[in-house]
């Protein structure tokens, strides 16, 4: 793994990002992290790494200033949330594109060598996810184009601008594409978290109040593979050392309902089963997402280790202290 590098981290106040420094800063790194959020709305924050607080890459001077002297750089930064909040902020969303691009430039403008960008399952083809078990989405699903609206745009367009950076400019580039990431320290309320954590929060608020049922979005029947951070950052970082350039699925591809995943937690949480109330108008997103995983063992010879009902047990029981700790009040993680 990446050792005694200088590395900058763009969006390391949040989730993918603060997990990212931790093991980039065990692997003895020096790290220079930066986010948009202030000091208190970070997932994680350590004080071994240089903290760039409040700062805005969407503004190029911001990305001039802090590429200098750095060897590698990941993108981890964009406005982003589960379907509540992506359907909704469309717009938003699309901004992102700007953090990509201004940073690309100060890479290039700055020599640096190697570059990565995170992207995601949004990109994939609308049309291939259409029914409820679809087969795993490959990399080349991609194409045609026609991602998730908003969001997906913008990493369809944003893995484009990478690969021509490397073609003209020379700096090497690792592109993931994230499927459904969860795990402690990602958002869990708000109006930004994603159906893992929105659905162990439930189940915890249930069994507190002891209440009898759930609100789900859609029919519970649309079906999705979810990812442990653990695993992101292991893929991630084999990635980045890798000699692949082009986009690489980093997920898994265990695809089970959105019933299935809360069996599951009913299960951890011991809970008797909870009635479901179908909300048929909610965002909903695609039918069917998994990913397939021939590509990523092929060139990382590598998958995923932690099975859904591992992850989600650690998941849930951080939940249930930050919950606890923070009582029916948001959560510090909220912030955009
Ligand atoms: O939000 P998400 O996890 O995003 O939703 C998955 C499915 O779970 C949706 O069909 C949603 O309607 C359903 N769902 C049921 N109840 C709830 O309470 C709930 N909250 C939420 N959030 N969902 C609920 C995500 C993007 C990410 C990222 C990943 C990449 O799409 O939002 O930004 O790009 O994909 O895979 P999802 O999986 O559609």
């Amino acid at each position: 793994m990446i050792k005694n590098k200088k590395i900058l981290v763009v969006g390391a106040g949040g989730f993918i990002g603060g997990h990212l420094v931790k093991r980039l800063l065990e692997n003895d790194n020096s790290i220079i992290a930066s986010d948009i959020k202030p000091k208190e709305y970070w997932f994680q924050d350590f004080d071994n790494a240089e903290n760039h607080y409040s700062m805005d890459m969407k503004e190029i001077n911001n990305c001039r200033k802090i590429v200098k002297n750095i060897d590698y750089v990941f993108n981890m930064a964009c406005n982003m949330g589960g379907m509540g909040f992506i359907e909704n902020n469309k717009a938003e969303c699309m901004q992102s594109v700007l953090i990509n691009t201004n940073l690309l430039i100060a890479c290039k403008e700055e020599g640096i060598k190697r570059y990565f960008f995170s992207s995601s399952a949004c990109a994939y083809n609308k049309s291939k996810q259409q029914e409820v078990f679809i087969e795993g989405l490959k990399e080349s699903d991609a194409y045609p184009a026609d991602p998730e609206d908003g969001y997906g745009w913008e990493k369809l367009f944003s893995e484009r601008m990478c690969r021509h950076f490397m073609e003209d400019y020379n700096i090497e580039v690792r592109i993931a594409r994230y499927h459904n990431i969860y795990g402690p320290f990602g958002t869990y309320d708000g109006g930004r978290e994603k159906a893992p954590a929105a659905l162990c929060r439930k189940v915890i608020y249930a069994k507190e109040n002891n209440e009898n049922k759930i609100d789900v979005w859609g029919d519970g029947k649309q079906t999705r593979s979810f990812l442990f951070i653990d695993d992101c950052i292991e893929g991630t970082l084999r990635l980045f050392e890798s000699d692949f350039s082009e986009p690489v699925n980093i997920g898994s591809d265990e695809q089970v309902s959105i019933n299935q995943m809360i069996d599951l937690i009913e299960d951890i949480s011991k809970i008797k089963k909870l009635k479901r109330d179908y909300q048929l108008d909610k965002p909903k997103g695609v039918r069917g997402r998994s990913s397939n995983n021939d590509l990523v063992k092929k060139v990382l010879n590598w998958s995923f280790k932690i099975k859904l009902k591992d992850g989600l047990k650690i998941t849930y029981e951080w939940m249930n202290s930050e919950i606890n700790k923070h009582g029916s009040n948001l959560s510090r993680f909220t912030k955009s």
